[in-house]
């Protein structure tokens, strides 16, 4: 396992190489062989695909990805002081907040779908709806986007990210109010047979989820279910390319989101050339913020683990843009951990936390 994920990753640095090199030297012989890895890492990249899009550590276990011992440590130490309500960020998520409680009702997973009007087709979303869901009562949302190559079930399907316990025990402990959660599908292609990949044009699909987002996806959950509206009660967050498509709808539609937490976020959102591909950008560091007048996020985090070998440093560079132009958020982040669940958890854990923090009168 460890090593058919070592060779798929190699082999999407090596396609990337491959478009590099290709148009300068022509199909020669050493292009051949590259092509040939390529190929072959396509038929083992099933499991790459879903552990970029789920979280789990990719290029190893996700056990040994993240250095396990300080994460726990840390973990451990913000437990024993227990839960404090103030505007600090926790490094770690401790491990109260994901522990499944006997005294707790968790709620579930279902799937819904919508028609989207900004792709002309069914879409689907998974739900996560308190375990007492009722009619009578009215509940904030999350929207939570997932990483490349990944869909409705990314979330859903990965117990190790511990969103059902989070959200469950921070609500059960009345430090927030019970959440719906909505993990859409992020690949707003009109065309069904279009396909995600390392290359600009088969990235504009995520590109285009502002659209069904706001337009088709939140109506839907507004009308479908009983849910509170307005910025302070809608929230966004996302994983990777899920976080880079956070920055970018946060910084279009401030007024539509009260709290924002875009974990571990993708190149892309401003040009640049990774070891993955050469990115057009979503707009110019210079437009990289928020508008004069706009009215911006109670709360807009930015956070990665401080070993992501995916995303490396990217998030930073957005938190240094971004501070640049005078662009409010708050920067962290986690020692130790990877582009994995470490990371989720903890951004998920953060957000709430300044939720809390920002809701109760103080
Ligand atoms: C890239 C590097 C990482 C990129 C996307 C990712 C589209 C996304 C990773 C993930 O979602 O886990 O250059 O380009």
């Amino acid at each position: 396992m460890k090593k058919r994920i070592l060779v798929a990753s190699m082999a999407i640095v090596m396609a990337a190489q491959l478009c590099a090199c290709g148009a300068e030297k022509g199909e020669d012989k050493e292009v051949e062989e590259i092509r040939s890895e390529v190929n072959k890492a396509e038929e083992v990249s099933e499991v790459d695909k879903a552990a970029f899009a789920a979280g789990i550590a990719i290029g190893e276990s996700s056990a040994e990805a993240s250095s396990a011992e300080e994460i726990t440590d840390a973990a451990e130490k913000e437990a024993e002081e227990g839960f404090v309500l103030n505007n600090e960020i926790e490094e770690h998520c401790p491990v109260t907040a994901t522990a499944t409680r006997g005294d707790v009702k968790y709620g579930e997973f279902s799937h819904g779908t919508y028609f989207s009007e900004t792709c002309g087709l069914e879409r689907g979303y998974s739900i996560l709806l308190p375990a007492d869901y009722s009619k009578d009562k009215k509940y904030p949302v999350l929207y939570l986007l997932h990483g490349i190559f990944g869909d409705e079930y990314s979330f859903s399907g990965d117990s190790s990210n511990k969103i059902k316990e989070i959200v469950g025990n921070m609500a059960a402990d009345g430090h927030i109010e019970e959440t719906i959660v909505v993990c859409p599908n992020m690949y707003a292609a009109s065309d069904p047979e279009q396909k995600p990949a390392f290359d600009n044009e088969a990235c504009l699909p995520y590109d285009n989820f502002i659209n069904d987002l706001v337009n088709d996806l939140m109506p839907h959950i507004e009308s479908e279910y009983s849910v509170l509206t307005g910025r302070e009660n809608t929230y966004l967050a996302g994983f990777s390319m899920g976080g880079r498509e956070t920055v970018f709808i946060t910084l279009k539609k401030p007024e539509l989101f009260g709290y924002v937490c875009a974990i571990s976020a993708a190149p892309g959102v401003v040009p640049t050339k990774d070891k993955f591909m050469s990115h057009d950008g979503q707009m110019e560091e210079s437009e990289m913020k928020f508008a004069d007048d706009a009215i911006v996020p109670n709360v807009f985090i930015i956070c990665c683990g401080s070993r992501d070998s995916v995303v490396g440093t990217y998030p930073k560079s957005y938190h240094e843009i971004l501070e640049a132009n005078g662009s409010d958020h708050i920067w962290y982040e986690i020692t130790g951990a990877d582009h994995d669940n470490n990371a989720i958890k903890s951004g998920l854990y953060n957000l709430f936390k300044q939720i809390a923090y920002d809701k109760a009168e103080h």
